[in-house]
């Protein structure tokens, strides 16, 4: 299908998600409704029942990578105003030349219960954009992923970090670390991908060594599907039934060698002036896979979390 083909509604779903005819009914068999997925991102303990009563991991870390203007930030707004009820947007977005976040900042979310406005637990990392002259090296990689890296630190991809500036965390812990890299994309250029930002491209894939060297996984995250799909843009509800999402799905996956099951397609928050409940889900079911993803991360080290994160009662 090209781009200018009309999209086609598939009949059945290309992934089993929610019932979008009701999202707010209690779900049934392997479907969510909104408010159940609300539920499990605010209940998420990391590795939940798998570790014993006594042990508590504070907090996992979700990196978001991805070339300038790619939607990391406004990922991170839609996350956040999904719980918060309303669009609230934290972290400044918009469309520029150079990257508009300059600095790596790790954004807790409050809980939306109003018993509970406590900071979930985890975090979600956003950092300046990918640009031709702005590469990533994978000695910063390494800085960020290890947990080096102080919170809001103007960070530069390609900069130089000394070890001795102010902040640097030279014993990071494992809650300091990045426990799941989600790779931001832009899918109105997934088709022209290689050709539009070869050097983005190439330096993405490196950086994915740099992860794999650290068993550090990765998915996915598709945004600007509105922009490649009417059917999604008229109703975000089809997302999961338009072929185009579902083929744009497949080419990233191909392009990034991540499996189709770790692509996320995501419609952030951008002309809307309100919540929409398909937004809502298809934001949540992304958290819920990066959550799952970190917890898949931590069982790596399930030995050393049980030694250094037991709570003693005193
Ligand atoms: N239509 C549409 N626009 C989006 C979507 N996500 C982001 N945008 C727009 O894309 C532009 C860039 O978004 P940002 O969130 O600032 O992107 P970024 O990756 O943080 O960019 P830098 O910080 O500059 O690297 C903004 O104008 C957003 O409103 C989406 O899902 N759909
Ligand atoms: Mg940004």
């Amino acid at each position: 299908m090209s781009e200018n083909e009309k999209d086609v509604l598939r009949e059945t779903p290309w992934r089993t998600t929610v019932n979008w005819n009701n999202p707010f009914e209690t779900s049934v068999e392997s479907q969510y409704s909104l408010e159940e997925l609300k539920d499990d991102c605010e209940n998420y303990e990391p590795l939940g029942e798998l570790l014993p009563g006594d042990v508590h991991f504070p907090k996992v870390n979700i990196l978001l990578l991805g070339r300038v203007g790619s939607g990391k930030s406004s990922v991170f707004n839609t996350i956040n105003s999904c719980f918060r009820g309303k669009i609230f947007n934290v972290a400044r977005s918009g469309s520029t030349k150079h990257s508009l976040t300059t600095k790596f900042t790790k954004y807790p979310i409050l809980s939306g219960r109003s018993t509970l406005r406590l900071p979930m637990k985890f975090r979600i990392c956003d950092m300046r954009g990918l640009e031709d002259d702005h590469l990533m090296s994978k000695e910063n990689m390494r800085f960020i992923l290890e947990g080096n890296i102080p919170d809001r630190y103007p960070l530069d991809p390609c900069g130089h970090i000394s070890s001795d500036m102010p902040g640097f965390k030279k014993n990071p812990g494992l809650d300091d670390k990045i426990h799941c890299v989600a790779i931001v994309q832009d899918a109105t250029i997934v088709d022209a991908m290689a050709d539009l930002n070869p050097e983005v491209t190439k330096n993405k894939k490196e950086m994915q060594t740099v992860m794999n060297s650290l068993d550090i996984p990765q998915v996915v995250i598709l945004t600007k599907i509105d922009s490649i799909s009417d059917v999604t843009e008229d109703d975000p509800a089809n997302a999961f039934r338009s072929q185009k999402v579902e083929r744009c799905v497949g080419k990233v996956s191909e392009i990034l060698g991540i499996n189709r099951n770790m692509v996320f397609p995501m419609m952030n928050y951008e002309a809307e002036d309100q919540l929409n409940p398909s937004i809502d889900i298809m934001s949540l079911l992304t958290l819920k896979g990066l959550l799952n993803t970190c917890d898949a991360h931590l069982f790596h080290h399930y030995d050393e979390i049980v030694e250094r994160y037991t709570v003693t009662q005193s």
